[in-house]
């Protein structure tokens, strides 16, 4: 069993700051983004994929409705699900954060797929990403990189 908690009692702080602060309040509400970087491509391609996390911080739930960046037509939240021995793509449907839930997009995993990019950047430029959902719209300045900055497993010499 359980202990029972007080579990209301941040719902009820929250409404009364919105209700006394107005506006003043998103600087914790909304999504939070972090380490977010892009996947260096070979000039030609014009796909490429991006990573990092994505958090709710906020108190209610928030539910992603799209991402953006700049050099790409458009950008569709895939996972990556191992059909009879091979690894496929899928569109993830249910982009919904509850408060504090975290989603991670890392290689192998899910990932933002960045589509319909003319001129594929090169490493080391940074772009801005932008994430937006029915807590507002968050951003971020991402690198291209060829490996993440958390890669464990390529420790290759440049
Ligand atoms: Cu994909």
């Amino acid at each position: 069993m359980r202990p029972s908690r007080l579990a209301t009692h941040p719902r009820i702080i929250l409404a009364t700051l919105v209700l006394l602060g107005g506006n003043a309040l998103p600087a914790t509400a909304g999504l939070a983004l972090q380490d977010f970087w892009i996947r260096a491509m070979p000039p030609g391609q014009s796909m490429t994929a991006a990573y990092g996390k994505i958090t709710n911080t906020g108190e209610s739930p928030a539910d992603i409705t799209v991402a953006s960046l700049p050099f790409a037509q458009r950008i569709e939240f895939h996972k990556s699900v191992e059909h009879e021995g091979a690894m496929r793509m899928q569109a993830i449907t249910d982009l919904t954060l509850a408060p504090g839930q975290t989603l991670t997009l890392m290689p192998g995993g899910a990932h933002m797929m960045v589509m319909g990019v003319d001129d594929m950047p090169e490493e080391g430029e940074r772009f801005d990403l932008c994430v937006d959902s029915t807590a507002g719209q968050q951003c971020t300045s991402a690198p291209v990189m060829k490996q993440g900055p958390m890669s464990d497993h390529s420790h290759h010499a440049h």
